[in-house]
């Protein structure tokens, strides 16, 4: 037993040393000389070239296989149909630590530290990175591309000096914001939620961290503006009065819309879903919940949704489910492309690489006419085991060619025109008379029942649900 205590002791102690060296890491021996207090000079990605495409064929990895930019799928350029974008958060903030272990991933740009120094060096590897990878667009919460502050003063002023550098940044490269957000989640003060707080003065704070980081992404000429619900939702219904606090939640969201207005930013405002993590229960679990909720309190035309293909099957349902709900409430905004894992039980945020369900997904955006001014962000990292910066890029890239693989296929479908009329000859008792009559709402139960008794026993028709599997493999 005592040996076993002094074991668990011993592994304690090397689990704080890690966090410790973890959270100090200075540049790694090669880049000694790098990585001290002067600006980065040339490169952060040397020897990694501007990404072209290439071909199926092409055996080189940092190469775009099916992603080709400029090509025309029904009408539109691919990068018109996706507008992909990189998560800062992910790329340039993402350590590779986990609740087990210390950070992995040691890129040569970083000095260890969280200064303001280091955060303009990021933008710039950011900057470098999203031009090399051919995307227009990125994406941010305010607290990953700047340090917070002792005070909000402060925390302000961070941010205005690390965003004018992102303005010029993106002025001479043409690049765009295509969503920004705040982080409402990380700080303490959020323990008990942000806009659901039980605080009044946390509900201030994020009021106002909200209001500086939509004049930020107007700033920056952000498309969207997004609300993931970080810690809005509870962990015991014993202690909490859920009816006040999605009326606050309602009364933050209404106070958003006026400031947007006020300040002219017509960018579209997002809402994510999530159905748990960090909280047992978010208030915005799915896109239903969060469309009645924006019904309820009369938000509707003033959001969309921003659906993440992970929180999607957090909640049980697929991917293609929750983009079929945004679509047909006239809902879909944005798309937070990842996936899970079906053996992993939480948000695990990988690239998403299966070919299925990308042409599930584009079958939805097809349909929805395209999802501008949304896109395709990569809400996306690297496994903790991958460690090379190259990884970075081939990450991107395995992602970007996937959906293109799923617009290809999905494509391919619509224009076969075999899966719709499946569909369609589902229905066809309908595309009669007495089936619009009930369509129009002009059928009542005493017209019905009279109905029922001519006809008698009503004929059922295969659902075809295997032939409908065979015609999407088909297109695969
Ligand atoms: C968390 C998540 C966030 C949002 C932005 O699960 O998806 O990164 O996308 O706050
Ligand atoms: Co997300």
């Amino acid at each position: 037993m005592k040996t076993w205590g002094i074991l668990l002791l011993l592994l304690c102690l090397q689990a704080v040393t890690y966090a410790v060296i973890g959270e100090s890491q200075t540049c790694p021996a090669e880049n000694v000389g790098k990585c001290d207090d002067s600006d980065w000079e040339g490169e952060f990605f040397p020897g990694i070239n501007k990404i072209k495409y290439e071909g199926p064929s092409s055996k080189n990895p940092l190469s775009f296989k099916w992603y080709n930019a400029e090509e025309e799928i029904l009408g539109k350029k691919m990068k018109d149909w996706f507008r992909f974008s990189v998560a800062f958060w992910h790329t340039f903030r993402g350590t590779g630590a986990d609740p087990f272990g210390a950070p992995t991933k040691y890129w040569p740009w970083e000095d260890g530290t969280n200064s303001l120094k280091m955060a303009k060096r990021r933008m710039r590897a950011n900057f470098e990175f999203i031009n090399k990878l051919g995307v227009d667009w990125w994406c941010f919460h305010d607290r990953d591309i700047a340090p917070d502050g002792e005070t909000l003063e402060e925390a302000n002023a961070n941010l205005d000096e690390v965003v004018a550098l992102a303005k010029e940044l993106q002025m001479q490269s043409n690049k765009k914001v295509l969503w920004g957000t705040a982080q409402l989640f990380m700080h303490p003060r959020y323990m008990h939620g942000a806009a659901t707080s039980s605080e009044l003065g946390v509900y201030a704070y994020a009021a106002a961290q909200v209001k500086k980081a939509l004049e930020v992404t107007h700033y920056l000429v952000g498309e969207n503006y997004v609300f993931w619900g970080g810690r809005e939702g509870y962990q015991s219904l014993l202690n909490t009065d859920m009816e006040r606090e999605l009326n606050h939640l309602a009364r933050f969201f209404e106070a958003a819309v006026a400031y947007k207005k006020k300040i002219g930013f017509n960018g579209t405002l997002l809402i994510e879903p999530k159905p748990q993590e960090p909280t047992k229960h978010q208030y915005d679990w799915d896109a239903a919940t969060t469309a009645n909720f924006l019904r309820k309190y009369g938000l509707i035309g003033e959001f969309k949704l921003n659906i993440e293909c992970n929180h999607a099957t957090l909640s049980g349902h697929s991917c293609h489910h929750e983009l079929e709900t945004a679509r047909i409430n006239g809902l879909l905004g944005n798309i937070d492309a990842n996936t899970g894992d079906p053996q992993v039980g939480w948000d695990t945020d990988q690239f998403l690489v299966d070919i299925q369900e990308a042409t599930m997904i584009m079958l939805s955006v097809i349909r929805n006419g395209g999802i501008a001014p949304g896109g395709f962000n990569f809400d996306a990292k690297l496994r903790r085991e991958s460690t090379d910066v190259e990884d970075l890029f081939i990450a991107h890239i395995i992602g970007m060619d996937t959906m293109a693989r799923g617009l290809k296929n999905a494509a391919t479908l619509i224009e076969d025109g075999t899966l719709a009329e499946l569909v369609r000859k589902r229905y066809q008792s309908f595309d009669t008379e007495i089936g619009a009559q009930i369509e129009a709402g002009k059928a009542d139960f005493d017209f019905l029942e009279k109905k029922a008794k001519e006809w008698g026993e009503p004929k059922v028709a295969s659902a075809k649900q295997e032939l409908a599997e065979m015609i999407l493999q088909s297109a695969l």
